[in-house]
């Protein structure tokens, strides 16, 4: 298999360490690409029309898309259930948490953006965004004695909350969250987060 990927990005982070929870991840070929909000890959973009990362190249030339439909497939290739439980109740908690997880990356990179148009900069853009992180990660320091079990869930969040130490280190999210703050210290010791930790290369 093959993962279109970048060192940079929280989505890939979230596959390549569930691959990596799997014990598959020397099964995926890391092909490094750069995408963008402001343009296309041209590469990217034949296997997927939105020209996202993560995209996973499977043997016979099917291209799965996004990081969620990804985690799926791997999941019920090699788990089955490890990431994602069986039982429905527990399965939709998962997907809860992965939702959670995956807004926190998006919001984390809409910062990013909001940052880098320069004049056009929007301060009530940037707020809104902060105000969603922080919401989020109010929410989860009532639930982080739920995070301990690597899913889906669990990996999204991790990756999305150390997107921010990347890119927002200024921000201090542990203040007033003393119990996220060492679920994620303890999370990130996993094998499968340290293997996968951001690198800020082209
Ligand atoms: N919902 C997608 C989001 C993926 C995503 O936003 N990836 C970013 C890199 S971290 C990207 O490809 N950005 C380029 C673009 O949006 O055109 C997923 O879960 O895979």
């Amino acid at each position: 298999m093959r993962l279109f990927w970048s060192s940079r990005s929280p989505f890939a982070r979230k596959v390549v360490a569930a691959a990596h929870e799997l014990g598959i991840a020397d099964r995926i070929r890391l092909d490094r690409v750069v995408v963008s909000s402001t343009g296309t890959n041209e590469v990217v973009m034949t296997h997927n029309p939105l020209s996202q990362i993560p995209t996973l190249l499977l043997p016979d030339g099917t291209a799965l898309f996004d990081s969620a439909v990804i985690l799926e497939w791997l999941d019920l290739r090699f788990g089955p259930n490890r990431l994602l439980p069986a039982d429905p109740a527990q399965r939709f908690a998962v997907l809860r948490l992965q939702a959670l997880g995956d807004g926190l990356m998006e919001n984390s990179i809409r910062c990013l953006g909001e940052r880098m148009r320069g004049p056009l900069f929007s301060a009530a853009h940037d707020a809104a965004h902060r105000a969603k992180i922080a919401s989020v990660l109010d929410c989860l320091e009532k639930e982080a004695a739920d995070l301990h079990q690597a899913t889906a869930g669990s990996l999204a969040i991790a990756c999305g909350i150390a997107h921010l130490d990347f890119r927002h280190a200024d921000q201090d999210w542990r203040a007033g969250r003393p119990r996220l703050a060492a679920w994620h210290e303890e999370f990130s010791s996993r094998p499968s987060m340290r293997a996968t930790a951001y690198r800020d290369e082209h």
